[in-house]
């Protein structure tokens, strides 16, 4: 079936004509539809990935219903400010095909969604959306999600994966990244910091997106505010320093995800006290001191992780994210350690930072 038969298998009120590649996600594939006057999101699932299917739906499904309340209780929009999922013609919410699973989206109109902080303004307000999105699901039964991808931010697990990878060296890789393993290997006690506060109880565990990537936020094309969170995947158990660190990780750096010019690469402090201080606005007083005192770390944390995760997936021969050439993993993992060592550098500063917009 081509895309435009499997958007056919959905509960469109018109006729899908067209079916194109759309966005830069790394995980799924992501199509708009064209349907007369109207666009819609079509994604086959990457099921090597998420292999629960149904379970990460289910999550979709609560997580936008909840969504969907809060914002309706707020006199907003839910049509732009929540994900709508689109039932199949049998009324389930994807579509199961030779093997292949696909899912629906609302497209919301008249938005943005981001590569790298063009304006400011941009990068506040995706703070902003990160910050309600954690409120709005903080009386969300967390222990009723299923877990789409278990230990997804576990560093120290992260951390043995990259040993394992490093050990059975499957492409022959190994020998020519010594400066990058050892890199990694340096910061082996940083991956166990969060991992263990969670486990004492000393951070608490929240509801959290985990995939805070400006690019996951829609934000409206002229005022900026924020509309839609998406790519709701990973909405699991985790901890607030996940969401606030990836977005960090993703929108302080001017330069691409791939960069190879590393002179480009560095974190743009005035855009993390943006973030910052939408972040602390729209969620603040609900986050620990300890919370608080970590958000700079977990700007580092998730940048090294990410990092460890190009490279691990390098090392492994490219099986977890998308690339479009050979070499752009590596590529990725260079940047990722670049800025986390900016990131690290700079530690007092954003510290500062944070400290001037607890309130
Ligand atoms: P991936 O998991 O591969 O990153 P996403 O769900 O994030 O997939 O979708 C990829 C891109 O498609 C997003 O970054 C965004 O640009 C666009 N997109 C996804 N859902 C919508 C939607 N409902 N309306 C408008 N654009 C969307
Ligand atoms: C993936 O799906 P996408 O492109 O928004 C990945 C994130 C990484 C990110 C790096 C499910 O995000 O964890 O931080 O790439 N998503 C998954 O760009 O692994
Ligand atoms: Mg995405």
């Amino acid at each position: 079936m081509t895309m435009v038969e499997i958007a056919k298998q959905f509960a469109l009120d018109r006729e899908p004509l067209t079916a194109e590649p759309y966005g830069c996600g790394h995980i799924n594939d992501t199509y708009c539809v064209q349907a007369a006057d109207k666009r819609y999101i079509l994604q086959r699932i990457n099921h090597n990935v998420f292999p629960d299917v149904k379970g990460l739906m289910s999550n979709i499904q609560r997580v936008t219903e909840t969504i969907r309340e809060k914002v309706v209780a707020a006199g907003g929009d839910p049509e732009r400010e929540c994900l709508q999922i689109i039932p199949t013609k049998g009324g389930k919410a994807y579509l199961e095909h030779e093997g292949n699973y696909y899912r629906m989206y609302v497209f919301v109109e008249r938005t943005l969604s981001l590569q790298t902080v063009e304006n400011p303004i941009h990068f506040y307000y995706s703070a902003v959306a990160f910050g309600q999105f954690q409120r709005r699901l903080a009386d969300f039964p967390a222990e009723t999600l299923s877990e789409a991808i278990p230990n997804f931010h576990n560093t120290v697990n992260r951390y043995r994966n990259f040993e394992a990878a490093v050990a059975a060296d499957k492409m022959g890789r190994a020998a020519s990244l010594q400066e990058e393993i050892a890199f990694v290997r340096a910061r082996k006690t940083d991956t166990e910091k969060v991992v263990g506060l969670l486990a004492s109880g000393e951070l608490p565990l929240r509801v959290t997106h985990n995939d805070t990537k400006l690019n996951n936020v829609l934000l409206d094309d002229v005022t900026g505010k924020p509309m839609a969170v998406i790519d709701l995947d990973t909405v699991m158990p985790g901890s607030s320093l996940y969401d606030f660190g990836d977005s960090i990780r993703f929108g302080t750096n001017p330069a691409a995800e791939d960069e190879t010019d590393l002179s480009k690469v560095y974190c743009d402090v005035s855009l993390f006290e943006e973030y910052t201080k939408g972040f602390l606005e729209a969620c603040g007083e609900s986050l620990t001191a300890k919370e608080k005192e970590l958000l700079p770390f977990s700007g580092y944390l998730m940048t090294l992780e990410c990092g460890i995760r190009f490279l691990t997936d390098y090392l492994e021969g490219d099986t977890y994210f998308k690339i479009h050439y050979p070499e752009q993993n590596l590529h990725r993992c260079h940047t990722q350690f670049k800025l986390a060592a900016d990131i690290q550098d700079k530690m007092d500063e954003l510290c500062a930072i944070v400290k001037k917009y607890d309130k």
